[in-house]
């Protein structure tokens, strides 16, 4: 049976927006296996496979059913070692496991302030009460409030890429000259920015913005050809 992974959606559900989603498609990708994704509403989230889930992405293959980005890569890393490793390896996969830590918490907390507004006007509206409610619960004010797209604002979360711009500097993708599942975790948090916004996080020359271009090119394009 073909491998699914339940897919975040807006409104549009061909418009697939989730940072975690985007982690799991481009691991699928770089093993090369055969997938079919499942728009799914925050609001149908409970209702998908065996209805214990919370949150996106959840991959089944066969009777396995698996959530957590991170670990659906070590699964996939582990039941598919015949195929291009995720990880380069064992130490691959412990920075990896910073890189997924960092991207999540830190990366997509920063980008969340120059986003919410957007994925709030993208959603279904059962979607966009939910949100309104539980993103307003968890920030302790209004989306609205949230945003700061001040010059300041933006030119601190651009400063905060320092580390991430040092390495492209000197190579291509984190992974080195080609991408490693390290590079689909920070992938993720930029393509989460671009599927909701035109807002332009980075500069067009900024080393990370011309790493990001190249990952949208993987895969044929997937990144790219994305509805956003
Ligand atoms: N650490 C988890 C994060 C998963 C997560 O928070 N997913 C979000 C979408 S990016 C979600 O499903 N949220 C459901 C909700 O807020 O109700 C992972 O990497 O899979």
């Amino acid at each position: 049976m073909t491998i699914q992974l339940y897919d975040l959606c807006a409104a549009d559900r061909e418009r697939r927006f989730s940072p975690a989603c985007w982690r799991t498609r481009m691991a699928l990708e770089h093993k090369g296996l055969a997938y079919e994704t499942v728009p799914v509403l925050f609001t149908e989230i409970a209702s998908i496979a065996d209805r214990q889930q919370r949150t996106l992405p959840v991959l089944v293959d066969g009777d396995e059913i698996k959530r957590d980005s991170f670990e659906i890569a070590l699964y996939l890393e582990k039941n598919y070692g015949d195929k291009p490793s995720l990880f380069g390896g064992e130490g691959g996969m412990a920075l990896s496991r910073f890189l997924h830590g960092w991207a999540g918490a830190t990366l997509d907390a920063q980008i969340v302030r120059l986003v919410l507004c957007d994925i709030h006007a993208i959603l279904d509206e059962a979607d966009q009460s939910y949100f309104r409610d539980s993103r307003e619960k968890r920030f302790g004010t209004s989306l609205e409030a949230v945003v700061n797209r001040s010059d300041e604002a933006v030119q601190a979360f651009r400063n905060s890429l320092l580390p991430l711009r040092l390495s492209l500097k000197g190579q291509n993708f984190l992974g080195g000259d080609a991408p490693l599942y390290g590079d689909y975790c920070v992938f993720g948090s930029f393509q989460w920015a671009r599927m909701v916004s035109d807002f332009a996080l980075l500069q067009e020359d900024d080393p990370v913005q011309l790493w990001f271009e190249r990952c949208l090119d993987l895969f044929d394009g997937l990144g790219r050809k994305a509805k956003g």
